[in-house]
């Protein structure tokens, strides 16, 4: 009787595998294969009220403005035109591009014409990058689908509705905030909206490889332990993967469902900060190939420890906003780049990016620079915690993210929360979540940004209930900014009740740069200084103490900092201005990560 109820529950489980694979679907490695660039200057209708969309009863339009419609004869009533509309480039955020657009949240329609020589026995996908938030997506009139979720990546099958001329297609991207949503109404980041990453055709044979996983089994530096799985009729074929640095030239045989497991043994010379050796990966069937540039290296905690390619490590970070030097959300190789240079200037080998998965090109920087990443999903502060839709959104999310990077060495933490109030419906939430991430990718560590708690006036506890199912336990704390002066670190203890690693996910203060003063003085970059070395003073004496990500690198925008002359709506927390200035705490915490460094840490 067990033995059949095993047998179901394994069945069943299998299924809503299988099933949550299917629902994603997505093309990996979009960068390595046979790609058109769709960005550049796109014609957007401004559309508050989403017109284009609701008739006057508040019904879905059947001739929205998806039709792209043009007054056929003089006498026609069609009260919108794309073609004489305004322009704004992709990947962008609207509120950067157009001042009167800074503060909006609604709907912008977006249309991009194109032609399209489709070869034979192939297949057209249009993949996005990312939009912020809710994504209506058509070709030449027809609805292909629609994605919710601002930071992840999504596609569809274009193959039969794609012609070789004057193909439009037409997106209505919608970044209202939402109770219900994933972020909530309330963030401490600035909504930028809009069709802000790379939007891309992506050319494929009728068979090809969807995506696989080449990654080291946990806790080895020589065993392979991955999967690949082909998309198209033909599923019962053999995939070739080659190392060619490594001498690695496998083969793997699909089953029925074009799944194949990938096992091998090869001698790897190991990814790390110090060595960020990264080696191009070729994957075949038939005509289709994808390449990557994959870096191995193993990760693991022990007790207090975090374990890099078997050696423990401490994580010298700081936290990171996709928030562009050049204004607006960051996007692409040159920011991404720009900001982890910031990074390793400051003496970091880590980052927390916050608070939502990054562009694909912060993670592939990532790895080739040699810098380990916190990624994280938008499950922010207060979320509806027993809302089914929202937990479903919330996963879909993390899918989407861990489908994205599984492949990118430098990722080594999945978080999946933010300053959640400690309760139990939110415990079963994230637990749900965690229990998802790790069924997806059994190799990386999880997290969380939790909070702490005083049991006395002199004792900090980290004691959240989640900890039980997290590897490494984070933890964001403001002594000296929103909890008393700086000087009040000085006589705090701390009590980590897990025996496990403990990595200080944020703290920090704001200061205008170029604002001077004593050091009591907010907002003065002599205050922050302040705050900076005795939070210092004070972290150096938690003996699990093996990471942290200070808040934050660079000033961003956030619509809850109004105060004039000195936030004028950013957050200042940054330890470099918006405009790249390094004000003096930058300077103590690269001082401390040099001596952390030079201790071996
Ligand atoms: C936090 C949040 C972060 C905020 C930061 C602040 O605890 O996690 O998103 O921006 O504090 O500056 O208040």
């Amino acid at each position: 009787m067990l033995r059949k109820v095993t047998i179901l529950v394994v069945l069943f489980l299998g299924l809503v595998i299988q099933a949550s694979a299917q629902q994603q679907m997505l093309i990996g490695n979009p960068a390595g294969r046979n790609a058109t660039s769709l960005n550049g200057n796109w014609q957007i209708i401004i559309d508050p009220y989403e017109t284009g969309y609701y008739d006057y009863r508040y019904q879905p339009r059947p001739d929205g403005y998806f039709k792209n419609q043009k007054p056929a004869t003089p006498g026609d009533l069609v009260e919108y035109d794309f073609d004489s509309s305004q322009q704004l480039l992709v990947p962008g955020d609207w509120n950067s591009q157009d001042d009167k657009l800074l503060f909006y949240e609604g709907t912008i329609w977006y249309k991009k014409t194109f032609n399209y020589q489709r070869k034979d026995h192939s297949r057209l996908f249009v993949y996005f990058g990312g939009a912020n938030y809710l994504s209506d997506v058509y070709l030449n009139g027809e609805n292909l689908g629609r994605h919710e979720g601002g930071f992840t990546p999504f596609n569809f099958e274009i193959t039969k509705l794609v012609r070789e001329k004057d193909n439009y297609l037409v997106v209505k991207v919608d970044n209202k905030r939402r109770r219900d949503a994933v972020p909530t109404l309330n963030t401490d980041w600035w909504n930028y909206g809009g069709l802000t990453r790379e939007v891309s055709l992506i050319d494929v044979p009728e068979t090809f490889i969807q995506d696989y996983f080449i990654q080291l089994k946990k806790g080895t530096s020589d065993e392979i332990d991955g999967w690949v799985k082909l998309n198209g009729a033909a599923a019962n074929q053999t995939v070739n993967i080659e190392i060619p640095e490594a001498g690695v030239r496998q083969s793997v045989t699909t089953d029925s469902t074009g799944n194949a497991p990938v096992k091998f043994k090869a001698k790897l010379d190991l990814w790390s900060p110090d060595h960020p050796r990264l080696y191009s990966v070729k994957l075949s069937v038939g005509n289709d190939v994808v390449s990557d540039r994959i870096g191995f290296r193993s990760i693991e905690t022990r007790g207090p420890d975090i374990l890099l390619n078997g050696k423990p490590i401490f994580l010298r970070g700081i936290s990171v906003h996709e928030e562009s030097p050049r204004g607006g959300r960051a996007h692409g190789p040159d920011d991404a780049r720009t900001l982890l240079t910031w990074a390793k200037e400051l003496g970091c080998n880590f980052v927390r990016l916050a608070h939502y998965p990054h562009d694909e090109s912060m993670t592939k920087m990532a790895d080739e620079l040699g810098v380990l990443v916190w990624s994280e999903i938008p499950v922010y502060w207060t979320i509806l915690w027993d809302n089914p839709e929202t937990f479903e959104n919330a996963r879909n999310q993390l899918g989407e993210s861990i489908s994205r990077d599984k492949n990118r060495a430098a990722i080594i933490l999945w978080s999946v929360a933010n300053e959640t109030p400690v309760g139990d419906a939110r415990t079963k939430f994230l637990k749900g979540l965690i229990d998802y991430a790790r069924s997806l990718d059994s190799t990386r560590l999880l997290t969380a940004a939790n909070e702490r708690h005083y049991s006395d006036p002199q004792t900090q506890v980290v004691d959240d209930p989640l900890g039980e199912y997290l590897d490494v336990l984070g933890c964001n704390e403001y002594v000296g900014w929103y909890d008393g002066l700086p000087a009040k670190a000085d006589g705090l203890t701390w009590k980590v009740t897990l025996n496990k690693p403990l990595v200080i996910s944020e703290f920090g203060g704001d200061a205008l740069f170029g604002r001077h003063g004593d050091k009591s003085v907010r907002w003065t970059e002599e205050y922050q200084k302040d705050v900076y070395e005795h939070q210092i003073a004070m972290l150096r004496k938690i003996p699990s103490l093996r990471g942290m990500s200070p808040w934050i690198l660079t000033d961003f925008r956030s619509p809850r900092r109004p105060l004039p002359g000195i936030q004028d709506f950013y957050n200042r927390k940054g330890l470099i201005s918006s405009r790249g200035e390094r004000k003096q705490a930058f300077f103590v915490l690269q001082k401390f990560y040099k001596e952390l460094n030079s201790e071996g840490k």
